[in-house]
C-alpha cells in the first residue's frame, strides 16, 4: 500500500520487452460539435433545458492550414472578417460575418456559405449559442456547489478557495461537474485489499461486474475484518473516486456518478498470477484500474511486473475497452524517506501505467514523494502533519479525514480521468496520456527542477507535468481527435563503456526514419534498456539528454541499495521528452559516485546500453 509501511516484496526478474513509442503525424483536432448542448443536461443545481432549439450566431470557427495570411485571404474572399486564431488552437480561426442575422434558428445560407467548398478550409462550424454557466464560483464561494454530505465543506482539494485556508488550486473538479461530467457510464475498479460494497456511500455506485476476490477466488470483494482494520485501504481509495454525492452521508467522490468496483488481491500472497488476474479483470466492462501499491519502497529494491502481469498490461492496452485500451493508474511510491527512486519500480515506470505523484496542500514536496522521470502528473494528498489530508469512506461504514500518501493520489487521478472519459468515451489509453500532458499545470507546485521541454511543456521529476486539472481535461477531451497509431522504434547500440566516475555516451538516433511502420517523429515515452554490472548499484546515477536538450534523470543514487546485481535489461522510462522530435543525438551519462559503503576491492564496472528507445 502506498500509504503506510506495509509493503509486499517479490523476487521476480525485471521486465523486458516492448519499449518506446510515439506517434507520428497529424496532430489536428476537430472542434467540439453542436451536439454538446444535448449533453449538458444536469449541471449540479443548474437545470439546463435538454436539447433546446439551436440559436446560430454570425460567428464561425474555421480550420485552415497555411498560416494567418492564407486565413485572411479566404476570409475576405467570402466576405468574412478574420478575428484571429482561436485561443491557442493552431490553424483554427474565428471568422465573423456582419451581414448575417445575429441570432437565427436556421443556419446561415448565402454566398458566404460557399466558403465550405474552399479546398483549404478543412473544417468549418457556425457557432451556436450555449447557455452561459457561471464559472466564477471561485472567489468568495457564494457560487459554491452545495452538497448536504457532512464532509463536503472540509474537502479542501475540491473547493479550496472558498475555504478559510486559501489553498491555491483545487484541480477544477467542480468546473468539470458544472460542464455536466460526473462519471456517468464510466467504470472504475480499485485493485487492493477489497471494497466494503455495502458502505452507505458506496453501495449506490457499487458494480459487482467490476469486482472480484482474487485472494478468496470468489465474486465477493468484501474486506476481511480484523481488530487493526488492516484492510481498509481499498475502501478508502474507492470513496475518493465514487462516493455518492448529496446523500447526507460522509463524502463526495470526484466521479460521483461513476460505477465503482474493487478487486481483493492484496490480502494474501501476491503472485504474478494474482496481479495478472487483477489487471485483466473484465476488460470490456472496466475502463479504469487504479492501483496504489507496488514493490517495497525501501530504497534498495528493483522490481517490476513479471511475465503474466506484463501480458495483462499488454492485453489490456491492446484489447481492453474494445481496443481503445484499459487505463491503468498507478501510485508512484512512498519511498521518499528511504530515498527510493520510482525508476526502480517497474509498474510506475511502465509506459502502460499513468504514474501519479502527490503534492501537499501548500504545493510543497511531501516527505514520502519519490522522484523519477516516468511520473506523468500529480494530485493532492497529505504533506506535513499540519497539512490537511484526504477525506474519504472508511471501513465499517465510517468516514475518515486522514487518508494519505500517493495511495490517495492515484484514485483521485482515476476519478478525474473518469470525468474525461465521460466527456469523450472514445479516448484511447494514449489519448488520455496526451490530454494529461497538455492540461496538467506546474502552478504553485514547489520543485527546483521545473524545466520546459522543446515542445513547450513544463515538467519536473517530482510532479511530472504538474497538478491535474479536471475542467481543462474535459474541455480537451470533448474536442480531442485520436492520436495516430503508436510507432515503436527500437534502436540498438551494443556498447561497453569503460568504468570511470562519469561516462558519457552519445547515440545518433534516426527515429527509424527508414521504416514507415516504426518511424517516430514526435516522442511520447522514451525507454532505455540498460544492463550494468556494478559492485554497488546505489552508487549509480543515470541521465539521458534528448536531441532537443531535455535532460531526464533516469536513476538517482540510492543510499540503501548495496546490491551487487546491477541492472539486467532494466527499462528506464522518461516522459519528459513528450512531443519533442526523436531524431538526433541522445546523450546517456552514467555517474558512479563511490560511497563509503563500497568495497573498493571489487573490480570496476561494465556498462552496456542497448538503447532501445525513442
Ligand atoms: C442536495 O440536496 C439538498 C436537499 O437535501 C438540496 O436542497 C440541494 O439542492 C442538493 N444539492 C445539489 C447540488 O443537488
Ligand atoms: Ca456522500
Ligand atoms: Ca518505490
Amino acid at each position: 500500500r502506498r500509504e503506510g509501511s506495509a509493503e509486499r516484496g517479490r523476487s521476480s526478474p525485471p521486465p523486458r520487452g516492448e519499449t518506446t513509442s510515439h506517434a507520428a503525424g497529424d496532430r489536428g483536432r476537430s472542434g467540439g460539435g453542436g451536439d454538446l448542448l444535448c449533453r449538458l443536461t444536469l449541471v449540479l443545481g443548474f437545470l439546463l433545458p435538454a436539447c433546446r432549439t439551436r440559436l446560430y450566431t454570425n460567428h464561425w470557427a474555421v480550420r485552415i492550414a497555411g498560416g494567418l495570411p492564407e486565413a485572411n485571404r479566404i476570409a475576405s474572399k467570402y466576405g468574412y472578417v478574420n478575428i484571429g486564431q482561436i485561443g491557442t488552437l493552431k490553424d483554427y480561426y474565428h471568422f465573423y460575418h456582419s451581414k448575417t442575422i445575429k441570432r437565427s434558428v436556421l443556419s446561415s445560407r448565402g454566398t458566404h456559405s460557399f466558403i465550405s467548398m474552399e479546398p483549404k478550409v478543412e473544417w468549418i462550424q457556425q457557432q451556436v449559442v450555449k447557455r452561459r454557466i457561471k464559472r466564477d464560483y471561485k472567489p468568495g464561494g457564494t457560487q459554491s456547489t452545495y452538497f448536504n454530505d457532512p464532509k463536503w465543506p472540509s474537502m479542501w482539494y475540491m473547493h479550496c478557495s472558498d475555504n478559510t485556508h486559501h489553498c491555491q488550486s483545487d484541480m477544477n473538479i467542480v468546473g468539470a461537474w458544472k460542464r455536466g461530467y460526473t462519471g456517468k457510464n464510466v467504470v472504475v475498479t480499485i485493485l487492493d485489499d477489497g471494497i466494503e460494497r455495502n458502505h452507505p456511500d458506496l453501495m449506490q455506485n457499487y458494480d459487482s461486474q467490476a469486482s472480484f476476490d482474487v485472494n478468496g477466488n470468489d465474486f465477493d470483494p468484501m474486506p476481511r475484518y480484523d481488530a487493526s482494520n488492516e484492510n481498509k485501504h481499498g475502501t478508502r481509495c474507492a470513496g475518493e473516486v465514487a462516493a455518492t454525492a448529496n446523500n447526507s452521508h460522509c463524502t463526495v467522490g470526484i466521479a460521483f456518478n461513476a460505477k465503482i468496483g474493487g478487486v481483493r488481491m492484496l490480502d494474501g500472497d501476491v503472485t504474478d498470477m494474482v496481479e495478472a488476474k487483477s489487471l485483466s479483470l473484465n476488460p470490456q466492462h472496466i475502463h479504469i484500474y487504479s492501483a496504489s501499491w507496488g514493490p517495497d519502497d525501501d530504497g534498495k529494491t528493483v522490481d517490476g511486473p513479471a511475465s503474466l502481469a506484463r501480458q495483462a498490461f499488454e492485453n489490456g492496452i491492446r484489447m481492453g475497452r474494445r481496443g481503445l485500451g484499459s487505463v491503468f493508474v498507478w501510485a508512484s511510491g512512498n519511498g521518499g524517506r528511504s530515498r527510493d527512486h520510482c525508476s526502480c519500480d517497474g509498474y510506475t515506470n511502465s509506459i502502460y501505467t499513468i504514474s501519479i505523484s502527490s503534492t501537499a496542500e501548500s504545493g510543497k514536496k511531501p516527505w514520502y514523494l519519490e522522484e523519477c522521470a516516468s511520473t506523468l502528473a500529480t494530485t493532492y494528498s497529505s504533506g506535513e502533519s499540519y497539512d490537511r489530508k484526504i477525506i474519504t469512506t472508511d471501513l465499517r461504514q465510517r468516514c475518515t479525514d486522514s487518508h494519505t500518501g500517493t495511495s490517495a493520489s492515484a484514485p483521485m487521478a482515476a476519478g478525474i480521468i473518469a470525468l474525461a472519459l465521460e466527456a469523450n468515451p472514445f479516448l484511447t489509453w494514449r489519448d488520455i496520456q496526451h490530454i494529461i500532458v497538455r492540461t496538467s499545470r506546474a502552478g504553485h507546485l514547489n520543485a527546483n527542477d521545473w524545466k520546459t521541454n522543446a515542445a513547450g511543456y513544463k515538467v519536473s521529476h517530482l510532479y511530472g507535468f504538474g497538478l491535474m486539472d479536471a475542467e481543462a481535461m474535459v474541455i480537451e477531451a470533448e474536442k480531442w481527435t485520436t492520436v495516430p497509431p503508436q510507432h515503436v522504434c527500437v534502436e540498438n547500440t551494443d556498447r561497453t563503456i569503460r568504468p570511470d566516475s562519469i561516462v558519457r555516451s552519445i547515440y545518433k538516433a534516426t527515429g527509424c526514419s527508414d521504416n514507415p511502420n516504426h518511424h517516430v517523429i514526435y516522442l511520447e515515452h522514451v525507454v532505455v534498456r540498460i544492463t550494468i554490472t556494478h559492485p554497488r548499484r546505489g552508487d549509480l546515477a543515470i541521465y539521458l539528454t534528448s536531441p532537443s536538450g531535455t535532460r531526464s534523470q533516469l536513476l538517482a543514487n540510492r543510499l540503501f541499495d548495496h546490491s551487487m546485481e546491477g541492472f539486467k535489461n532494466w527499462e528506464f522510462m522518461t516522459t519528459h521528452c513528450w512531443s519533442e522530435k526523436a531524431a538526433g543525438d541522445w546523450i546517456l551519462e552514467i555517474c558512479d559516485t563511490p560511497s563509503q559503503l563500497r568495497n573498493f576491492k571489487t573490480p570496476g564496472s561494465i556498462f552496456t546500453w542497448p538503447i532501445s528507445a525513442i
